[in-house]
């Protein structure tokens, strides 16, 4: 991304601080991940440098992968930030899908595969059936042209 981009890319740095880049998230059996939209805006609604942040990717490596289910849905519509708090399940992540139309995209990952995909946008992973789903992950924030990529996790 570095070498890609005409600006290059950098790791977010919050207070001067950088930002740790690389969770490694664990599915295990049962588990899964609801329709949800990831925005550094919201997750973060009193840092300055969220409330110029055109557009939000996630970059995830694939490191192991379940048995059955586990697959990456990806819907092309964005909620407005109150239509989401408003649909979003109390104290939870996500929102039911059951609310949501069919997803655009779903892409069950193997393992070595990088996707990125536009995670301001409805995304989701369905139920995990046996072996633990592994993947490393980051987001990746657009500035706009001109402005460095950012990574964060
Ligand atoms: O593990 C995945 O495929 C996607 C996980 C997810 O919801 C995200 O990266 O925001």
């Amino acid at each position: 991304m570095d070498e890609l981009w005409p600006a290059g890319s950098v790791t977010l740095k919050i207070d001067g601080r950088t930002c740790f880049v690389g969770l490694t998230r664990i599915f295990e059996n049962g588990s899964f991940a609801r329709p949800h939209q990831d925005s550094l805006r919201r997750d973060g609604p009193d840092l300055i440098i969220a409330r110029s942040i055109k557009d939000q990717l996630a970059a995830n490596i694939y490191l192991d992968k379940a048995d059955a289910g586990g697959v990456l849905q990806l819907w092309s519509r964005r909620l407005p930030d109150d239509e989401y708090e408003a649909m979003k399940q109390a104290g939870g992540h996500g929102i039911d899908p059951e609310s949501l139309g069919a997803p655009d995209a779903q892409i069950a990952p193997e393992v070595g595969d990088l996707i990125l995909f536009r995670s301001s946008h409805l995304h989701a992973v369905s139920k995990i059936e046996g072996r633990p789903r592994v993947a490393a992950s980051a987001f990746i924030g657009y500035w706009g042209a001109q402005e460095p990529l950012r990574f964060w996790s």
